[in-house]
């Protein structure tokens, strides 16, 4: 196949420094042009690699725009494969954007959104996935979500999927051998050899698709509703989990009649709390009624609610039986009997781990409920293989996942060439994780392992 790297390319141009004013912002150049661009800009005759020369950046006319540091990253082993210069100057939104304008005009192109990391990916210095957890890695909002998007940049959870790409591609071998040669004595789709490749697959396959589920979870985290009676104690709750005074609370029923946002971590998990109006019989306000209409949108919408009961006058939670018919249909909720110090209930777990008991006010339980949100989530919490993902490649995993069990399926009614189809899809939508499999990488560990000849 043919690179498409450098040849024919165009060198684009971007400030890549966030928007606004700082310190220091930086313009980079990338493409076979990159170099002389930005020593046009410099007044240099040639850039050194990888040394940090100060120059007097100037306009087409001698005018001076800036002054700073020009670093140039000779492709092939730069980030995008191709010539880099980073033009350091002052972080300032005007001088940076002249150094753009003044690139453009020696030469270079506007780069679109993410056009530097396409480059990276078109010219193989990082995977589909890696490029995405580059992205990531900016994005991360806490310490484990950047560590796992940069194990995913060094290609740890593409690893896993070329992991289980490469036990596919045996069985495929494998299976489509036997489909060329029906002749053989023994029946080649039952047996130990199969059995062998199936589990291999089926195995990296769930190490995978688990990797995803997790990191997937790491970045977008967990959508959770605190709702129930007015007073139970629920803007108590949602300010015991933010660490500090975001609600108001009051003994006033009625008070939180908007909702209200908070954002936490659980161990790296992102945990998007939301503070609710009180659901009662609608006797009160309009603004009353459209608080409840509010909190019911968006509870329809969780991935958890915290129905909150006050222990002291519901001792059974008898204001979520008669909630229950206006709760939208399929959220999962639990039940936290909360007050449990007035009411003179010890803290803990109910048998059926969806009832908690707790004390909002003094956070008596408040651990078993951080405990509980892990655990109904499955996130495992941060170690030292947890890696980012993306919905896109917990979704592609599971098509895979489909496929490959199709293909257990076909194999048991001995349906040679539809067990590799099947075995193909599950490959294809890998491949789509890693942008990397193409039909002539089949071809060639097909021809390669097998002595077509004998
Ligand atoms: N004793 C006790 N009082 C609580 C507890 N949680 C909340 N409260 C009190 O109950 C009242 C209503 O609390 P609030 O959080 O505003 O309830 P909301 O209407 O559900 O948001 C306030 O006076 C709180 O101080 C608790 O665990 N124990
Ligand atoms: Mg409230």
């Amino acid at each position: 196949m043919q690179s498409r790297r450098s040849a024919g390319v165009d060198t684009i141009v971007a400030i890549a420094t966030p928007p606004g004013r700082g310190g220091i912002g930086i313009v980079r150049l990338s493409g076979p042009n990159a170099s002389a661009i930005a020593a046009v800009a410099g007044g240099l005759e040639r850039l050194l690699p990888r040394r940090a020369q100060f120059r007097v950046f100037r306009d087409a006319d001698g005018s001076v725009i800036d002054e700073g540091l020009m670093l140039h990253f000779p492709g092939p082993g730069s980030f995008t494969g191709e010539d880099v210069v980073e033009l350091q100057a002052h972080g300032s939104p005007v001088l940076l954007e002249a150094l753009v304008e003044r690139c453009v005009k020696a030469g270079a192109r506007r780069a679109r959104p993410g056009e530097f990391s396409e480059r990276a990916f078109l010219n193989k210095r990082l995977d589909l996935a890696q490029a995405e957890a580059v992205a990531d890695l900016i994005a991360a909002g806490s310490r484990q979500a950047a560590r796992a998007a940069l194990r995913s940049m060094h290609g740890h959870f593409s690893n896993l999927v070329h992991a289980a790409v490469e036990a596919l591609t045996l069985l495929r071998v494998y299976v489509e051998a036997a489909i060329d040669f029906p002749d053989e004595d023994i029946d080649l789709l039952s047996g130990p050899a199969i059995q062998a490749h199936l589990d291999k697959a089926r195995s990296r396959l769930g190490v995978a698709e688990n990797a995803a589920k997790q990191g997937a979870l790491l970045s977008r985290g967990m959508h959770v509703v605190i709702a129930g009676r007015p007073n139970a104690g629920k803007s108590t709750l949602l300010n015991q989990l933010a660490g500090h005074d975001a609600a108001i609370v009051s003994p006033v029923a009625g008070t939180t009649r908007d909702l209200l946002r908070e954002r936490i971590h659980l161990d790296g998990l992102p945990l998007h709390l939301v503070d609710t109006a009180g659901l009662h019989d609608a006797t009160g306000d309009d603004i009353e009624r459209e608080g409840m209409r509010r909190a019911r949108a968006e509870m329809a919408r969780a991935d958890r609610v915290l129905f909150v009961i006050d222990t002291a006058t519901d001792p059974h939670g008898d204001s979520l039986v008669a909630e229950s018919a206006s709760l939208p249909e399929g959220v999962p909720v639990t039940r936290v009997f909360n007050k449990c110090d007035l009411a003179g209930h010890p803290v803990g777990v109910g048998s059926d781990d969806d009832s908690l008991w707790i004390s909002a006010s003094t956070g008596a339980g408040l651990e078993l409920l951080r405990a509980h949100l892990k655990t109904v989530m499955g996130f495992e919490g941060d170690t030292e293989t947890t890696v980012s993902a993306r919905a896109r490649h917990v979704e592609a995993l599971a098509r895979a996942r489909e496929s490959f069990e199709a293909a257990g399926q076909m194999l048991k009614l001995r349906h040679g060439e539809l067990v590799a189809e099947e075995l193909r899809i599950a490959q294809d939508a890998l491949g789509e994780i890693t942008g990397a499999v193409t039909p002539d990488d089949l071809l060639g560990k097909i021809f390669g392992s097998f002595c077509i000849g004998k």
